[in-house]
């Protein structure tokens, strides 16, 4: 394969409601999707941060650059193109795991298209569809939650996942406890929103037969999530503070977590991802997919891996009309509480082009 062409599609497509988290509020899924051309096949992926870093130190105009002037040049010298070579290509520029996955996975999707291999296939799944969880953001009060959770389990949702900060913890989950029972599955995520500090207050979750509690504290301190785990008996999970398999193998060792949401953005791509995985299902440490409410184009990759052996908890990739009252591709539905892993070669999907003409807010050519 040969890199022919790689363009930057901007798009903004409005979120069906305000998703909030305690690094702030999106109302519009803003960011841009990489379509690369070769001499073969074309691959398609998208961006999954936003235009502002809160998630992360990513943002989307930042990305453009470090694809155009640092990463698509290490990838057009090479002298075949081929996905597993993109990971090694670009470690010489540090950090940029989601600039670094977006490339990856176009080029990967190019690839699989060419061989007419889906990429779940290429990753190793073992399931054909994948148990549909849902992300429950921050609301302005206790009984707006309750008619969004009520609404989501209806919809067949088979897992609730709250956003919580200080201020929006305990008194969230003991009222949808208190209303949905005690055998729904349940989870937290914080997003990093509390310190060491407050380990006895968040000990205090325990009562509430929580899955887990996710990346409660400062980002990047396995240190400090191991004292956490030490006090809690709701298992921590990473997301923020894993950027590779070789930082889950230590989070591992040191009981920094008891589970693992792997997003293949925030480790730099699928190949990665993979090994996230590898590693934690080695150790008996169950495994999700996480997503950054991605477009059905970010969507369609991700439940591939969430189709993987280790991943044996409900992942965060939830239907498209949780997001969008329009997608950029076929909309994915919740079937059952299950979502379809796609089985067509590559990532399985291609942005309409109707739809996609319609969110685009620009083009920009990254290479040549
Ligand atoms: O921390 O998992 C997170 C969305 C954007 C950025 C970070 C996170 C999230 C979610 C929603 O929790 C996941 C989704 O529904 O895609
Ligand atoms: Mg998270």
């Amino acid at each position: 394969m040969k890199l022919a062409r790689v363009e930057a599609v901007h798009i903004a497509i409005p979120l069906v409601r305000p998703f909030r988290t305690s690094f702030g509020t999106m109302t519009t899924k803003d960011t841009f999707l990489l379509h690369v051309v070769t001499d073969g096949a074309e691959g398609w992926s998208e961006f999954a941060g936003d235009p502002e870093p809160g998630y992360c130190a990513e943002f989307t105009a930042g990305a453009q650059i470090v694809l155009r002037d640092f990463l698509l040049p290490r990838i057009a010298a090479l002298p075949a193109l081929d996905a597993a070579l993109v990971g090694p290509a670009t470690a010489p520029v540090k950090g940029h795991e989601l600039a670094k996955a977006a490339l990856e996975t176009a080029v990967l999707d190019a690839q699989l298209r060419s061989y007419g291999m889906p990429l779940a296939t290429y990753l190793g799944a073992t399931r054909e569809r994948v148990p549909a969880g849902v992300s429950v953001g921050i609301k302005p009060t206790l009984a707006a939650l309750l008619d969004d959770v009520e609404g989501y389990l209806a919809e067949g949702y088979v897992r609730i996942k709250l956003k919580i900060e200080p201020g929006w913890d305990l008194e969230p989950v003991r009222a949808v406890r208190e209303r949905f029972g005690a055998a729904l599955p349940l989870q937290v995520d914080a997003n990093t929103a509390y310190t060491l500090a407050d380990a006895e207050h968040l000990r205090r979750l325990d009562e509430f037969g929580l899955l887990l509690v996710e990346e409660p504290l400062t980002e990047n301190n396995l240190h400090a999530h191991a004292r956490l785990q030490w006090r809690l008996a709701t298992p921590v999970c990473l997301d923020e503070s894993l950027h590779n398999a070789r930082d889950t193998a230590s989070a591992i060792a040191m009981d920094a977590c008891r589970a693992v949401n792997v997003k293949p953005a925030r480790v730099g791509g699928f190949l990665e991802a993979r090994r996230v995985h590898d590693v934690a299902h080695a150790h008996g440490v169950p495994v999700w997919c996480g997503g950054m409410l991605e477009t059905g184009v970010g969507r369609a990759a991700n439940l591939a891996l969430a189709a993987l052996p280790g991943c044996t908890l409900p992942g965060d990739t939830s239907a498209s009309a949780r997001y969008f009252a329009e997608d950029v591709t076929e909309p994915f539905v919740l079937v059952d509480g299950h979502l379809p892993v796609p089985r067509t070669p590559g990532i399985g999907v291609a942005p309409l082009p109707e739809a996609l003409a319609r969110f685009t807010k620009g083009r920009r050519n990254l290479y040549p």
